[in-house]
């Protein structure tokens, strides 16, 4: 589950969880997981409490998953299902707003993680987001940056489409209603239903 900020990511991916638990072992994570010690570092930064080189940050958030990459794995191979709340796209799409990193940098560290079968991107404008709970109190939270994340994600859609044509990408408008957002949800993940066979696939490999 991917999307701009406050477009309602964690409380859809629970929705979404509560949903395919009636018929499928479901696991859910959440990334950044601040409860890792790199989380922690993670979470310092976006509170504000830790200055960081923007390349330091950056693989932070990839080695945050990479020490998840084998619980992934080991759940998928067991037949379940893995449902992230937010992956590396989002790690590409904030840090390559910065001006000082490259879009190819960004995803080099990323590359060869477990892809997913379907990235549910969840779009909002900046103007509706803003509108909703908690908005503005941590670094990134601001309407300059969510602009030019937004875009980077289109080009993030278009590349992996290119790159892995195996990925379902599902843009939705999370503007409606938390329940016609989940309609919408359910509907872009239904190809899935029958389950997935075959080899694990890699992100951008
Ligand atoms: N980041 C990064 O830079 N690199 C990386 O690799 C990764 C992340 C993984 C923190 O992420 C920051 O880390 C984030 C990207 C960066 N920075 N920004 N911006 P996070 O995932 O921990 O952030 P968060 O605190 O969970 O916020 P969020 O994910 O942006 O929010 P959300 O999960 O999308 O929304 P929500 O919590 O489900 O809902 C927000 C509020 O809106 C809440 O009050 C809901 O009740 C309300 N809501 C939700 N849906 C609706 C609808 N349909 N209508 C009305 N109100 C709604
Ligand atoms: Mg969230």
């Amino acid at each position: 589950m991917e999307g701009l900020d406050r477009s309602g990511k964690t409380t859809q991916t629970q929705k979404l969880c509560e949903h395919l638990q009636r018929t499928n072992t479901v696991k859910l994570i959440k990334f950044p997981d601040r409860t890792t010690p790199i989380g922690k570092m993670i979470d310092a930064y976006l509170r504000s409490q830790s200055e960081l080189d923007d390349r330091a940050i950056h693989l932070l958030f990839s080695a945050n998953r990479w020490e998840c990459a084998g619980t992934i794995e080991a759940e998928l191979r067991a037949g379940n299902t893995v449902i992230c709340d937010r992956y590396a796209f989002s790690g590409v799409a904030f840090s390559a707003s910065k001006s000082s990193l490259s879009y190819e940098w960004c995803k080099a560290p990323d590359i060869s993680l477990p892809a997913p079968d379907a990235v549910v991107f969840l779009d909002i404008s900046p103007e509706v987001a803003q509108q909703r709970g908690g908005y503005g109190e941590e670094r990134y939270e601001k309407e300059e940056m969510q602009r030019t994340v937004r875009q980077i994600f289109r080009k993030i859609e278009t590349d992996t489409a290119q790159a892995n044509g195996h990925i379902i990408w599902a843009t939705i408008d999370a503007s409606g209603t938390l329940d016609e957002v989940q309609q919408r949800i359910q509907k872009a993940v239904e190809p899935l239903n029958g389950g997935i066979t075959g080899e694990i696939q890699r992100l951008w490999m």
